[in-house]
Order: structure tokens, then C-alpha cells, then sequence
């Protein structure tokens, strides 16, 4: 079998439009993945059939850590309702719950070639020097992913512009499978939903780098839970230049950090950056950013509050989990049936 990946071919799958998206519970979740992935969450659950999980098996391909696992799971379930994604709309569930991710899994890692895998940048930076020492869980991150997406034959995955890579790898692999296994149309070449003014949300700290959970500087990054004062401290000392605030979009070349101050406020004011310019131009960041912070304050708040709230109660919050566990297994378990039939395993 070749290592390149199978010309781009459109795909000939049928079945119905389905969304799927997940975040890891390696931390609390930040402004960026609110922004980049949650909001198109909750926007896509009037329109689509959704499926958001909390994907606990990625979360232990760097640090496990046992003692915490079980409530960081229970707080990322916890932000996504609380940002507004409604369990009676969508299914949310965790990763571990349904074991039709690892099956496929293991079936997508005989498919994918060592070569599409290597080219992978996010394992290369998360990886850093010491590639060799990384376990072989991270190395195959962008596999089980594949597999998320792929074990409910989801169309759709709303992400932020970070995870464009591993999508087209998704991609690549559902092609190979229905070339491999003769079973053409079979796995729908699912689709990166990624535009919107949020999809890249850099680090308060420093604007080259995007703004992350694995961030040892908790002041590079707006936590959900983050309460008016500490989002006011964070970006009074975001980083910024001695310039004022350009007047037009083509200002903001070569200065990555107010180029993201701009992108957060056009975002959490639901306006483009040139709306936000044409305020704005001129004018001092001493004015802009507290600004920014009422505004961010204004959106995170409620979520803050709805997030204390759920998890005060996990009981609840369980049955809500395990509910969405019968029905993601409920959607997997016929695509797994026609999986093993088409791979030819014992029945
Ligand atoms: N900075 C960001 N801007 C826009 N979108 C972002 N996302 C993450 N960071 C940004 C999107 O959030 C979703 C969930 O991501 P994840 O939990 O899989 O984590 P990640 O992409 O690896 O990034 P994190 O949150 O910073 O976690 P760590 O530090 O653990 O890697 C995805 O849709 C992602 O695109």
C-alpha cells in the first residue's frame, strides 16, 4: 500500500449531515477554545444533529493524571452546558464511555500510513525535543480522532484553526478505509467548520503563540472561570506595543498581540475587525482594554456562574453524561456492526 494519501476525491457519502466535536479535559477550558469551537457549538444545535463529547482518552497521551481526571471531565461537561449546549438538543457524553472509539481506533492505525503521521505539527510541537520520549498515545492522537468523528459517520466538526491539520487527516483516512475495503461512500469525508473570528486565539502573552490550556503561564490565557477582577488584571498586562490602535485592518501587520486584542473584542462583540478599528483607531490602549474586559466579562460571567452551579452537583451532572453515552452507543454500535462486517472479522 502507497504512504501518500489518497488523491481528494469528493465523497460519494449519502447518509445525513451529522456534527461531532470534543475537547480535552487537560484543564479548564480558556477564551480560545469558547471562542474557536464552543460558540459554534451551541449556533450549529439549532440547525444539526450534534454529538459533543468530552474526550478523556486523548486528555492521557501527555500527563495522566488520575486523581483529577473524573472531575476535569465532569467541568469541561459542565462549560459546555453552561455555555448554552443543551443536552436535550445534542448528546453529550465522554469519550471512555463509548468503546466504539477505541475499536475503530485500532482499525484507522492499520489504515493511516507512519508517513501522514509524522507530518503532523501539532505532535511536533507538543512532542518538542523529545519526540522519543512522548508516548505513543500522543504520536496517534490524530487516529483516535479520526475515529471520534468517524464512529458516527459525523459530516461536520466544528474546531478551532489548530486542529485544520488533523481534520484533513480525518479526511484521508475515511478515503483510504473506503478505498481499502472496497466499500466506496462508506465513511463521509468529514468537514473542518472553522471560519468565524475566533478560530485562532493567540496568547496574551505572547502573540505568536496560541492561547492554550497547557500554557504554564496562567496569565497568557482567559479561563472560563475567570472572575471580573483576574479578566481585568490579564489583559491590563496583555501584551501590547506604545502605538495607539491602528485605523484600518492593514495596521495590525507585524503586531501579532494587538492583532489578537482586536480579534478577541470583534469576536466577543459578534463584528469584524474593522468595525472594531473603525471605534477604536487612534485611540489609546489605556481606554481599549478595560474596554475589552467588560466585554469579556459580560460573556464569561453567566458561564462562570452556570459552571459552579452544575458541578455542585455531579450527581446530576452524571446522569446527564450517562444518558449521552446510551446515545452516542445507540448511533455507533450499527456503523460498528457494518465496520466489522466490511473488515471482515469473525462473527
Ligand atoms: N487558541 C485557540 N483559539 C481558537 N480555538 C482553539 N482551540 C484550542 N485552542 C484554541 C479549539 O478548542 C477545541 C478544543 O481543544 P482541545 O481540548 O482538543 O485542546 P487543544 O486544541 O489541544 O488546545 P488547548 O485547549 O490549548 O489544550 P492543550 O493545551 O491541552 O493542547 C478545539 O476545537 C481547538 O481547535
Amino acid at each position: 500500500m502507497s504512504e501518500a494519501p489518497p488523491a481528494s476525491t469528493p465523497s460519494s457519502y449519502l447518509g445525513p449531515a451529522r456534527v461531532f466535536s470534543g475537547m480535552q479535559p487537560t484543564g479548564g477550558l480558556h477564551l480560545g477554545n469558547y471562542l474557536g469551537a464552543l460558540v459554534k457549538f451551541v449556533r450549529l444545535q439549532d440547525t444539526q444533529d450534534c454529538i459533543y463529547c468530552v474526550v478523556d482518552l486523548h486528555a492521557i497521551t501527555a500527563d495522566a493524571n488520575p486523581a483529577t481526571l473524573a472531575q476535569q471531565t465532569r467541568e469541561v461537561a459542565a462549560a459546555y452546558i453552561a455555555a448554552g449546549v443543551d443536552p436535550k438538543k445534542s448528546v453529550i457524553f465522554v469519550q471512555s464511555a463509548v468503546l466504539a472509539h477505541t475499536e475503530l481506533a485500532w482499525i484507522f492505525n492499520c489504515v493511516a500510513r507512519m508517513g501522514w503521521l509524522e507530518r503532523m505539527t501539532q505532535f511536533k510541537d507538543k512532542a518538542g525535543k523529545h519526540a522519543e520520549r512522548s508516548s505513543v498515545g500522543l504520536f496517534d492522537y490524530p487516529v483516535l480522532q479520526a475515529a471520534d468523528i468517524l464512529a458516527y459517520k459525523a459530516t461536520h466538526v466544528p474546531v478551532g484553526e489548530d486542529q485544520k491539520q488533523h481534520l484533513e487527516l480525518s479526511r484521508d483516512i475515511a478515503q483510504k478505509f473506503n478505498n481499502d475495503f472496497a466499500a466506496p461512500g462508506f465513511f463521509p469525508l468529514p468537514e473542518p467548520l472553522i471560519q468565524g473570528p475566533g478560530a485562532r486565539i493567540m496568547s496574551l502573552r505572547d502573540g505568536k503563540k496560541k492561547m492554550s490550556k497547557s500554557d504554564p503561564s496562567d496569565a497568557s490565557r482567559i479561563n472560563l472561570t475567570d472572575d471580573a477582577d483576574a479578566i481585568a488584571q490579564k489583559l491590563k498586562r496583555a501584551t501590547t506595543d506604545p502605538h495607539p490602535l491602528p485605523e484600518t485592518v492593514e495596521g495590525l501587520e507585524g503586531r501579532p498581540e494587538v492583532e489578537n486584542l482586536i480579534g478577541i473584542y470583534a469576536a466577543l462583540a459578534n463584528v469584524d475587525a474593522a468595525a472594531v478599528l473603525a471605534e477604536w483607531g487612534g485611540k489609546g490602549f489605556g481606554a481599549f482594554k478595560p474596554a475589552l474586559a467588560d466585554l469579556a466579562v459580560a460573556r464569561l460571567a453567566p458561564i462562570a456562574g452556570e459552571m459552579r452551579r452544575l458541578t455542585a452537583d455531579p450527581a446530576a451532572l452524571d446522569a446527564i453524561l450517562r444518558d449521552g453515552a446510551d446515545r452516542a452507543n445507540a448511533i455507533a454500535a450499527p456503523i460498528m456492526d457494518d465496520v466489522r462486517r466490511i473488515v471482515g472479522f469473525w462473527r
